[in-house]
């Protein structure tokens, strides 16, 4: 019987022990595979000074300047330094002058492991910008470390850009100034004038213009006729409806008798 009364308070004992454990005693539980770091747990559960990830980092270029529309790409490490492996969201906090072209994600960190990322962002307009690459080890909380990225936009169009040809960059539209030149070159060839392909430009916007304008009257008038149309044979109809009531149906003491059918039988009757 004393046997069994102190196995259980064997039990009540170490159980919640067993469940949850704060080695260090500084109020966080040791990380487990069900309370990991990510949920809030000790990510040094062998230090009572401290409990949050802590991360060494670094990127490359420190500082960079560009162009509109040029990319940079920096080079960044990130090291947990702590003893217990963590799983981090990486992202980018982008600036007003610059495009993103990072996807943020999730990483596995383990103790002593560098992790090595390309953060790629571009010139969206002239200013100087701060971009931010963050990492966020907890959930339901801030985040755990920062690393600034200065960028410098310059106001000049990055000559790269036209042979830059992947999906961020605007769509090739040189067809229409190669459409433009045959256009202008025989323009040239068939009419006494010179036609630069910019005057050319302008006459087919023009005759664009005129030709839209001619289709919009022509349907405009079309319409109205249609509608005109409509309104006559509606007119017809209900004039025709008039007559009918004027000529027939009409009750017999409506019908005026006294008044003579036309003044020339009132001037025979007098005589
Ligand atoms: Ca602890
Ligand atoms: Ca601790």
């Amino acid at each position: 019987m004393q046997r069994a009364v102190f196995a259980i308070l064997a039990i009540l004992l170490f159980t919640p022990l067993a469940s949850a454990t704060d080695t260090d005693g500084d109020g966080y539980d040791d990380p487990t595979e069900d309370f990991t770091i990510w949920d809030g747990a000790d990510a040094y559960p062998n230090n009572p000074d401290i409990h949050d990830p802590v991360f060494s980092t670094g990127c490359d270029p420190a500082v960079a300047t560009i162009d509109l529309g040029e990319p940079v790409t920096f080079t960044c490490t990130i090291g947990n330094e702590g003893p217990v492996s963590l799983n981090a969201l990486i992202n980018i906090k982008d600036d007003t002058h610059l495009r993103d072209e990072f996807d943020p994600a999730y990483y596995d960190l383990n103790t002593d492991e560098v992790l090595e990322l390309q953060v790629t962002l571009s010139g969206l307009s002239e200013g100087i910008a701060m971009a931010e690459l963050r990492i966020f080890a907890r959930a339901n909380s801030s985040v755990s470390h920062t690393i600034d990225l200065p960028i410098e936009v310059t106001g000049d169009e990055w000559p790269g850009l036209n042979s830059q040809s992947d999906a961020g960059s605007p769509p090739d539209i040189s067809f229409i100034s190669r459409i433009l030149d045959d256009f202008s070159e025989w323009l040239t060839k068939n009419t006494p004038w010179n036609i630069s392909s910019m005057q050319a430009g302008l006459m087919i916007l023009i005759s664009s213009f005129a030709i839209i304008g001619t289709a919009r009257l022509y349907r405009a008038r079309s319409v109205w006729s249609r509608n005109m149309g409509i309104k006559t044979t509606e007119d017809q109809r209900t004039e025709m409806r008039f007559d009918e009531i004027r000529r027939g149906g009409q009750h017999e003491h409506h019908i005026e008798h006294s008044i003579p059918e036309s003044p020339e039988v009132v001037i025979r009757r007098k005589k």
